[in-house]
């Protein structure tokens, strides 16, 4: 058993249910990642993550090829070791993080040569390297390296875009050679643009990879826009591989994601917002700096099993947040994370039962519940 698969269980509708298994472990789909940047879900213990119900983390080759350096992790044994996670990992390629940022970018066919955010150094990124680094990180699912435009943008520049993004597909695939036990996802780029994006899946399968991401979206079209694209984009994907919606989202994003044929998706959302006081709840996000939570004594989701809402009030969340308290960080991530994982075993759950559809208004007619 030291394959990487994908066994689909159910469909509803365009919604699927299903299990990647790898020798790390296996990942429950429709799958959320939490996102572990510099080798940590900030304000989480490894173990907490877990408990969350997370099967899965991404980790980012751009900030770990910086800072401690893919080489160091290397030496003390992997990524996976280095930050006490032995579960699967998936790693981002690096591109789309240079170009949001780094300073002083400079794209050639080449690749991406760029100034580090921390200090100024001098950088280069090719689909040669983002493999090479993805390997001494141990990355068990690896990103082709892609080039992402910012949206809107004209269809010449997404075109030409998409293009060199295939060409690099093409390059990691090749780089990446026969590891056994790990996987490449490709990238589908092409905006908002229905044929670009199937000249881009075209070119992927042509390619073959163990997996195919979604990329390009949630990168300033909003929501609309979005799943008008999702409505074809992952039909374009091979069926009997994971899609994977790369940067998304809000959970009504995640679900509308879901709904359209999506099984893997990450985001800051949860553990950044967490942060800063922003709480995702069943009715609807909490803004636990909001003064009228200073006597609050009811928990913040009744219907949460996590640390923060079974032992904690909302005037002492409301409290510690405010005092910039960290267990006020590990408190209301915590409670953020917990709440896209339940998310994702909800739809687990409906989708295998074949009521997704009645989940779904379920799901939206609890949040539309005014002040809470
Ligand atoms: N490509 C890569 N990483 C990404 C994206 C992409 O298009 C996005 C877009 N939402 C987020 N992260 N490699
Ligand atoms: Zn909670």
């Amino acid at each position: 058993m030291s394959e990487f698969t994908f066994e689909k269980h159910a469909q509803d509708g365009r919604a699927r249910t299903g299990v990647i298994s790898t020798p790390r472990g296996e990942i429950r789909t429709p799958a959320f990642m939490p996102v572990g940047t510099a080798a940590t879900v900030k304000a989480m213990l490894p173990g907490s993550v877990r408990e969350t119900g997370a099967d899965i983390l991404l980790g980012n080759t751009y900030h770990l090829m910086l800072r401690p350096t893919a080489e160091r992790i290397a030496a003390l044994g992997g990524l996976h070791k280095f930050m006490n996670w032995e579960r699967p990992i998936l790693t981002d390629s690096g591109g789309f993080q240079v170009m949001s940022l780094a300073g002083l970018r400079k794209l050639t066919e080449e690749g991406v040569t760029f100034k580090s955010h921390i200090d100024g150094s001098k950088h280069a990124l090719t689909p040669e390297r983002s493999m090479e680094i993805q390997a001494l990180l141990g990355s068990d699912i690896v990103m082709c390296f892609d080039e992402c435009p910012a949206l809107p943008a004209d269809r010449g520049r997404i075109a030409q875009s998409m293009e060199l993004s295939m060409r690099w597909a093409a390059r990691s695939k090749v780089a990446f050679g026969d590891r056994p036990g790990h996987a490449l996802f490709g990238i589908q780029q092409g905006g908002l643009e229905e044929d670009l994006r199937a000249q881009s899946a075209e070119a992927l399968r042509e390619i073959g990879f163990d997996g195919y991401a979604v990329g390009g979206l949630a990168v300033g079209e909003g929501q609309e826009a979005m799943f008008g694209c999702l409505d074809y984009a992952p039909e374009q994907l091979p069926e009997d591989k994971p899609r994977y919606l790369m940067g998304v989202g809000k959970p009504d994003d995640i679900v509308g994601a879901v709904a359209r044929g999506i099984d893997m998706m990450d985001c800051v959302l949860p553990s950044r917002s967490g942060r800063t006081g922003q709480a995702f709840t069943r009715h609807g996000v909490v803004n636990i700096r909001n003064a009228r939570h200073l006597d609050d004594p009811r928990p913040l989701d009744e219907a949460c099993g996590c640390p923060a809402c079974q032992n904690y009030s909302r005037a002492y969340l409301h409290h510690v947040t405010r005092s910039k308290e960290i267990i006020g960080s590990m408190l209301m991530t915590w409670h953020n994370l917990r709440y896209y994982q339940d998310l994702m075993a909800g739809m687990r759950e409906a989708i295998a039962a074949g009521s997704f559809e009645s989940w779904q208004r379920a799901f939206h007619a609890g949040r539309a519940q005014g002040d809470i």
